[in-house]
């Protein structure tokens, strides 16, 4: 996962990505002819027994199998009203600058959402000093952002609500008019489930759109299931009403959680997930992985087979 590893010129990307730390969480962000992956980052020694992750990660590839490490890009250390749970991040471009959308544990309890800011999609990303999203409770986890055709953007994030804000342009600051709107969790939206709400949306979203159809995966309790699928709803427009799709992908990942990321890159459509499939995985020891899909004629997405890894694209 060095320069010289990549120097090898592999031409099959086996799964897992990363073999040499434990990394979750993956939200890949296509730039130019790069294909960067954020993730987060399990320690190896917990504290607590609990997940214990202090920093985010950043990998890049042209193929699909050769990857370069950027290493830590954006930490706690960088955040001065934080303190600990460095969770599940999405990065954006506007404007040349980039932003990196991160939950986290403030100093003074509860969880919020924090922006890092860089010139460069490798970092070093710079706190704005205070959270963009932080409603005191719980929910304001796992972030999701995306730009749509007439600037608008969107930040969804939650667990157990799934919710959104409108950002202004600045990308680091929301519409304080609209607020935080509230996604009704009904059983249309998200199919009846085992999570919070009553329904299968648990965590984790992620928003996009393609050929006019906006999609929400995200991390699913099924009916009677104790582990995370992955599901996804659609919808017409960029708020909703979200319409049910379907299990993206089943409960076989072997750890408790599990955290889409979806990305086209050089003509190819991909899942990137976790599952604790290293030596050690557990339930706090995840190591992100990725499959190729594709998209059936009506937009719809037949469940994504977990797979040994993806083969080389034209870089
Ligand atoms: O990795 C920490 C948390 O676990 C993430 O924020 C959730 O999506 C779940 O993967």
């Amino acid at each position: 996962m060095t320069n010289s590893v990549a120097a090898e010129r592999k031409t099959f990307c086996e799964n897992p990505i990363i073999k040499d730390i434990y990394t979750a969480d993956p939200a890949p962000f296509v730039y130019g002819d790069t294909l960067y992956l954020y993730t987060t980052h399990d320690e190896d020694e917990l504290v607590n027994d609990f997940y214990t992750m202090y920093d985010w990660r950043c990998f890049s590839t042209k193929d699909m199998v050769n990857w370069t490490d950027h290493g830590s890009i954006f930490s706690l250390d960088d955040i001065r009203w934080a303190d600990d749970r460095a969770w599940a991040p999405q990065a954006v471009e506007r404007n040349g600058k980039f932003y990196l959308y991160c939950p986290v544990h403030k100093k003074d309890g509860g969880m919020a959402i924090a922006v890092g800011v860089s010139d460069n999609p490798t970092g070093p990303f710079k706190d704005m000093g205070h959270p963009l999203v932080d409603e005191g409770d719980w929910n304001d986890i796992d972030p999701t952002v995306f730009i749509d055709d007439d600037g608008q953007a969107y930040l969804y994030f939650g667990n157990p609500e799934l919710r959104y804000v409108l950002l202004n342009e600045d990308m680091i600051s929301i519409n304080e008019e609209v607020g935080v709107v509230k996604i009704p969790m009904t059983e249309e939206s998200f199919a009846k489930g085992a999570h919070m709400t009553g329904t299968s949306y648990a965590e984790g979203p992620w928003f996009y759109k393609r050929e006019g159809l906006y999609y929400m995966v995200y991390a699913a309790f099924g009916e009677n299931k104790k582990v995370e699928s992955l599901a996804y709803s659609t919808s017409k427009n960029a708020t909703g009403p979200w319409v049910y799709g379907g299990v993206l992908m089943t409960e076989e990942g072997g750890t408790f959680t599990n955290h889409p990321g979806i990305a086209d890159f050089k003509g190819h459509s991909y899942l990137f997930y976790h599952t604790a499939e290293l030596p050690g995985g557990s339930l706090f020891h995840r190591s992100v992985c990725v499959a190729e899909f594709t998209y059936n004629k009506d937009g719809s997405i037949t469940t994504i087979e977990k797979c040994n890894g993806v083969n080389i694209i034209d870089a």
